[in-house]
C-alpha cells in the first residue's frame, strides 16, 4: 500500500465514537478492545470481509448488468487487476479495523484457462496476500474453492455424474487447501454450490451423496498430509441454485457428517439467509448445531421476507443479532471461527463509500447484539425462567429418567399409582418476549 494512491481517499480509519455519535462513518457499538464477558469484542466477533461480495460483486442481477463504481478497476489484464485489488482489499480491512477476510480461489485470482495456469495465478496472488498479511497482521478466516461457477460444474462438483468433474474439483480443492495453509488460514469451508438436484428422475441420490463424503474425506486427508490444522466447516443451504441441496440445514449436515464418519473433522458454518430459506430462524440453526457440538462459524447476513431468495443483505436488525450472539455466547464462542459478512451492498448502492456504511452497520449491529446478550446472561432472569419451566425434571422422577434408570414399565407403575399427571403450567411466551424487550 505504501506509496500508492488510496482507493478510498477521504475515508480515514473508522473509530468508535459511542452511541451518541452522529458520524455515520464511526462505530456506535463496536469497540474492538472493550471487554465483554472477560474477552475483547474483537475476539468474540472475529469479523471477516467476504472477498467475493465486497471486491468482486458487480451488482448484476437477472434483470440487468453490474452497477458498481469501482474506480480502482482499471487494469485490463486479469492477473494485474487481481493483484491491484489485493492492495485495495487490505486498505479496506485496515480502515475498517476488521481482522479477517474470506475468499474463494477464483475471487482472489483469475481463472487461467487451464488448471496449471489457474494455479500459477493463484500462487502469484497468494504472494501478494501473504505480503499484506505480514505487513498488517490481518488474517484469513477461511478459504474455499469455487466449485459452482464454471460450466464444468453444471451438475455439481463432488456430486456430478461426470467423474472428471469430480477429479477437477478435487484438484481445485487440493490447491485451495495449499494456499489456505500457506496463508495460515484459520479454516476451510465446504459450501455445496450445485451439490444437489433439479430432478430426481435423472439423479442417483445415494451415489451422489456417497461421492460428496468421499470428496470431503479426501480433503481432510490431504489437509493432514500438508499439516493444515485449521477447522473444516460445512455450510448449509437448502436450495438455490439447485431445487434441493444436500447441505439443506444444520440437522441434515450433521446427520451427513456422522453417517460418513466426518464428525471429528467438520463443524458448521451457518448463514442467516440460508437458515431462512430452510424455513428456520438463524437462532434455530445455531441452537441445533450448538447443542450437538457442531457450532463453528457464521456467515452474517440477512434475507428479506418479501423476496424469497438469498438476497445476502447486511444485517442491521439488533433483535436478530441479539438472538445470534446469545446462542454463540451460550455455546462458548466461535473461535477459531468468526463472523463473516457474506453480504453484499444493494445494486442501488453503487459507490465505494457504501461498502463502508454496509460493514459499519453490520459490525455495530453485532456489537450491539453482543452487549445485549451479555447483559441478559449477566442478569440471569431469562435463564431462571427457563429453569423454572423445566423444574419438574429436577425432581426425583426427572433425575431418574435423565440418568437412564427408568423404563416404560417402571413409568407405567408410577402413573398407575398417580392416576394422572400433574397439570402443566403456562408457557408464558408473551412474558418471555416482553422480558427480552426490556434489554433492548
Ligand atoms: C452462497 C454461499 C457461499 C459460501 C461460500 O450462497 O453463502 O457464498 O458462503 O462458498
Ligand atoms: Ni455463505
Ligand atoms: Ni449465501
Amino acid at each position: 500500500m505504501a506509496g500508492k494512491s488510496e482507493a478510498f481517499a477521504g475515508i480515514g480509519k473508522i473509530r468508535y465514537e459511542g452511541p451518541a455519535s452522529k458520524n455515520m462513518l464511526a462505530f456506535r457499538h463496536y469497540e474492538a478492545d472493550a471487554i465483554v464477558e472477560g474477552k475483547p469484542m474483537r475476539d468474540h466477533l472475529r469479523f471477516a470481509v467476504s472477498y467475493w461480495h465486497t471486491f468482486r460483486g458487480t451488482g448484476s442481477d437477472p434483470f440487468g448488468p453490474g452497477t458498481m463504481i469501482r474506480p480502482w478497476e482499471t487494469e485490463s489484464d486479469p492477473l494485474k487487476a487481481a493483484l491491484a485489488r489485493v492492495d485495495v482489499a487490505f486498505e479496506f480491512l485496515e480502515k475498517l479495523g476488521v481482522d479477517f477476510y474470506c475468499f474463494h480461489d477464483r475471487d482472489v485470482a483469475p481463472d487461467g484457462g487451464t488448471l496449471a495456469e489457474s494455479n500459477k495465478h493463484f500462487d502469484s496472488v497468494a504472494d501478494r496476500l501473504e505480503q499484506h498479511q505480514k505487513q498488517t497482521g490481518k488474517r484469513l478466516l477461511w478459504g474455499t474453492a469455487n466449485l459452482f461457477s464454471n460450466p464444468r460444474y453444471v451438475h455439481g462438483a463432488a456430486t456430478s455424474p461426470n467423474v472428471e468433474t469430480f477429479a477437477y474439483a478435487a484438484a481445485q480443492v487440493k490447491k485451495a487447501l495449499e494456499v489456505t495453509h500457506r496463508l495460515d488460514g484459520a479454516g476451510y469451508v465446504f459450501w455445496g454450490g450445485r451439490e444437489g438436484y433439479q430432478c430426481l428422475w435423472n439423479t442417483d441420490m445415494k451415489r451422489e451423496v456417497d461421492h460428496l463424503a468421499t470428496f470431503m474425506h479426501m480433503a481432510v486427508e490431504y489437509a493432514r498430509e500438508i499439516g493444515f490444522t485449521g477447522q473444516f466447516y460445512f455450510e448449509p443451504k437448502p436450495r438455490e441454485p439447485m431445487k434441493h441441496q444436500y447441505d439443506f440445514d444444520s440437522a441434515t449436515c450433521i446427520n451427513f457428517l456422522r453417517a460418513y464418519g466426518l464428525e471429528k473433522h467438520v463443524k458448521m458454518n451457518i448463514e442467516t439467509n440460508h437458515a431462512t430459506l430452510a424455513g428456520h430462524e438463524m437462532q434455530h440453526e445455531l441452537e441445533y448445531a450448538g447443542m450437538q457440538g457442531f457450532l463453528g462459524s457464521i456467515d452474517a447476513n440477512t434475507g428479506d421476507t418479501l423476496v424469497g431468495w438469498d438476497t445476502d443483505q447486511f444485517p442491521t436488525n439488533v433483535y436478530l443479532t441479539t438472538q445470534i450472539m446469545h446462542s454463540i455466547l451460550k455455546y462458548g464462542g466461535l473461535a477459531p471461527g468468526g463472523v463473516n459478512f457474506d453480504a453484499k451492498v444493494r445494486r442501488e448502492s453503487f459507490e465505494p463509500v457504501d461498502l463502508f456504511h454496509a460493514h459499519i452497520g453490520g459490525m455495530d449491529a453485532f456489537a450491539h447484539g453482543l452487549k445485549i446478550a451479555a447483559a441478559m446472561r449477566a442478569d440471569g432472569a431469562l435463564q431462571k425462567l427457563v429453569d423454572e419451566r423445566y423444574a419438574s425434571w429436577s425432581g426425583p422422577l426427572g433425575k431418574r429418567i435423565e440418568s437412564g434408570s427408568e423404563s416404560l414399565a417402571s413409568l407405567e407403575q408410577e402413573m398407575l399409582a398417580k392416576g394422572e399427571a400433574t397439570p402443566c403450567k403456562s408457557g408464558r411466551q408473551e412474558l418471555f418476549e416482553n422480558l427480552i424487550n426490556t434489554y433492548l
